[in-house]
């Protein structure tokens, strides 16, 4: 049986890669970070119904002797380093926080494998955010970088950090640069999931409006499930190296809303505001991912399309919101 240890476990990706493992008959730990709030595990696993099955290990991504001890103890075969302050309007309001976790954090979890589990494989969550102002209208593995947020800029340190890892002591890390991928399990504030949850409100009359910032960005959006797969994969190859994982095609958020409104049967027009509170310092215009070198090397293709996933997100929010009544 392998053994994997997965931080960021709580959040989007964490829920769904457990799931994928476990089905493939894992043993599965989570890093736990500490919380005053009774619901510690939180509602994504749950929902996956895969709580029970998860192995917790109590550290966090700031405190590097915690990170020590989990490796440590789980020993784990493969390690897929998720955890981020990934919410990127955050990270102006915390710049240093940040780069604390998104980016000294995933440098303490190569130092603790590279000391405590050195044979473990290696996964880092890179985002295509890295790219920022882009230097080439599609972006693969060769495109330069130019991030635009302290987000993408702690990401890229990470980034760069495992290729360095890699090749100073040829330890097994690759990076997945993904482009957005989102689900019913994708946190309230991200554009896509604030917009299905609006429209179900809105559907179920508990509000009349929806306020976003900027409409004309464009983001190359996939599905959680289906870009877990391929960071696993990565980790079952030879060698490892850099993937884009993408679907190829680019939407604006104002197509997303037309989208997931007629889904609902409303008018996305007649109901969307532009509040510039949610505008952003300095955006990212468009990304449009080129992923052959995952469709070559890992056999990987997505599989749910950006219509079939906006159905899934209204309904799943449809649903929450009429069995929980707010
Ligand atoms: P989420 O925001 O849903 O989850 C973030 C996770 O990180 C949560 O489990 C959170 O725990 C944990 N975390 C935050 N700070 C710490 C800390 N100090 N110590 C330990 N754990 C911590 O992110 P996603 O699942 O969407 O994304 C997963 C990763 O992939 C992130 O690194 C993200 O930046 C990156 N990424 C995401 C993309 C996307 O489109 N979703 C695209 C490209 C990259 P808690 O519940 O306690 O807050
Ligand atoms: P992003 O995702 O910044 O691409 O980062 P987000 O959904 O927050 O924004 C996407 C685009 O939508 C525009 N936008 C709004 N965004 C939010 N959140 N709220 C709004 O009201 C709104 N209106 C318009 C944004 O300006 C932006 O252009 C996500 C995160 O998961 C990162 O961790 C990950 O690395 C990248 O995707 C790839």
């Amino acid at each position: 049986m392998k053994t994997a240890l997965i931080t960021g476990i709580t959040g989007q990706d964490g829920a769904y890669l457990a799931r994928f493992l476990l089905g493939r008959g894992y043993r599965v730990y989570g890093l736990l970070r500490r919380s005053a709030s009774a619901d510690v595990i939180g509602e994504r696993l749950r929902w996956l119904g895969i709580e029970r099955e998860v192995e917790m290990v109590d550290a966090d991504l700031v405190d590097l002797s915690s990170i020590l001890r989990a490796v440590q103890a789980t020993q784990p075969d493969e390690v897929y380093n998720l955890a981020a302050q990934s919410f990127v309007k955050t990270s102006w309001t915390q710049p240093l926080l940040t780069g604390q976790v998104t980016g000294i954090g995933a440098v303490n979890m190569l130092e603790a494998v590279r000391l405590a589990a050195p044979q473990a494989r290696f996964y880092q969550a890179s985002s295509s955010e890295m790219y920022g102002l882009i230097q080439a209208p599609i972006q693969n593995e060769t495109t330069p970088f130019y991030p635009r947020s302290p987000y993408a800029a702690a990401k890229l340190y990470a980034h760069w950090m495992t290729v360095n890892y890699r090749e100073s002591f040829g330890m097994h890390a690759s990076s997945g640069i993904l482009f957005n991928h989102e689900s019913p399990l994708r946190g309230i504030e991200f554009v896509t999931r604030k917009i299905t949850d609006g429209v179900a409100r809105i559907k179920l009359g508990l509000t009349q409006t929806l306020s976003l910032g900027n409409l004309d960005a464009r983001r190359d959006w996939g599905h959680a499930a289906d870009y877990v797969r391929a960071m696993w994969l990565m980790m079952q190859q030879e060698t490892p190296t850099d993937y884009v994982v993408a679907t190829g095609r680019t939407t604006s958020v104002r197509e997303f809303c037309r989208l997931a409104f007629a889904h609902a049967g409303l008018d996305w027009e007649a109901h969307v505001t532009v509040d510039p509170a949610f505008l952003r310092p300095a955006e990212v215009d468009v990304l449009q991912g080129d992923a052959s070198r995952a469709r070559e090397r890992l056999g990987w293709e997505p599989e749910i399309t950006l219509e079939r996933m906006v159905a899934e997100m209204v309904d799943a929010d449809l649903e929450r919101l009429r069995r929980r009544g707010n």
